[in-house]
């Protein structure tokens, strides 16, 4: 029985050192982590002149592009993926020390769980002051007043979704970890529902994308209506683009996650008139592209080397 097993790994080797051997014969660059080009290679022919992004209705995949277009970039790939499988190829990556440049976020877990840092940016083409903002369909104001009142009065801090972030991130359930920070912060949950009567089970719905901040801050919201508010929350979890149409065209009440104004400026000009741009929720936030420290690089004009 062991023997089996050995001879079976044995042969799963060999069968992928020969599936390395004939890609390095046949391709000139391809391999996104395998730092065959040798760590003082330029970093294109390091990670094969991919960066990892995440789904393609995020704004940062549109910013990623123009940083492509600004910094002539032409020869590299931006590859599709998700939040969960892009922070999965990233600590992947890391764990073997491999060079990788991904599409990144703060807030985010990922700089408290590993040590990375953003390529400079000098032709911000990821923009500047980025906030997060709170859009909601035309009419809320007037139907579901303290809904509204509630909306607008809720603003945190990068620190605040960032308890929540890791707590989700070290295991705990997204409820979990939204009612641990609701118990730790009384004096901000009464600031938000401070003078707010509460309702009667009046049903209120969310669209958000499961991008990690915007997990946390729906989860802190829905918790908060609903325990100290009386709503009742839904949340639909969708893609960027039918995150803001669902507000759009009416058919839920509002979002969390709206960036602005660089992130989501084509959805914000496609949209402004039919949504309610409540104001941020969240200011300092910021979106580029993100590397391990130990990699070399400092600018995305780096990249061009
Ligand atoms: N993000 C996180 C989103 C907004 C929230 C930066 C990945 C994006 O649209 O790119």
């Amino acid at each position: 029985m062991k023997k089996l097993k050995l001879s079976t790994k044995k042969w799963f080797g060999m069968t992928s050192l020969a599936a390395v051997l004939v890609l390095g014969a046949c391709s000139s660059g391809g391999g996104s982590s395998s730092n065959a080009a040798g760590s003082d290679a330029p970093i294109g022919d390091q990670v094969g002149h991919e960066i990892i992004g995440i789904d393609p209705g995020a704004g940062i995949m549109q910013a990623t592009q123009k940083a492509i277009d600004d910094y002539g970039l032409s020869d590299w790939n931006v590859i599709e993926s998700s939040s969960a499988a892009m922070t999965a190829t990233l600590d992947k990556a890391i764990k073997k020390k491999d060079p990788i440049i991904v599409t990144g976020w703060t807030p985010h877990w990922m700089f408290s769980k590993y040590d990375l840092k953003y390529l400079e940016d000098p032709k911000k083409s990821y923009g500047d002051a980025e906030e997060i903002h709170t859009i909601a369909r035309l009419g809320l104001k007037d139907d579901q007043p303290e809904a509204y009142q509630f909306l607008k009065n809720f603003k945190w801090t990068e620190e605040e979704m960032g308890e929540v972030m890791i707590a989700i991130q070290d295991g705990k359930s997204e409820e979990q970890a939204a009612a641990d920070f609701i118990e730790a912060h009384p004096d901000r949950v009464k600031e938000w529902t401070d003078g707010i009567t509460p309702v009667d089970g009046n049903p209120i719905s969310f669209t958000y994308v499961a991008w990690d901040s915007e997990i946390a801050s729906f989860n802190v919201v829905k918790q908060i209506m609903e325990d100290k508010l009386g709503f009742k929350v839904n949340g639909l979890q969708v893609e960027a683009g039918s995150m803001w149409l669902g507000v759009a065209q009416n058919d839920n009440d509002a979002s969390l996650a709206a960036w602005l104004p660089l992130t989501h400026a084509d959805y914000y000009s496609k949209y402004q008139d039919k949504i309610e741009d409540l104001g941020a929720n969240m200011t300092g936030v910021k979106t580029g592209l993100v590397v391990p420290s130990y990699v070399d690089a400092t600018s995305i004009e780096d990249l061009t080397k």
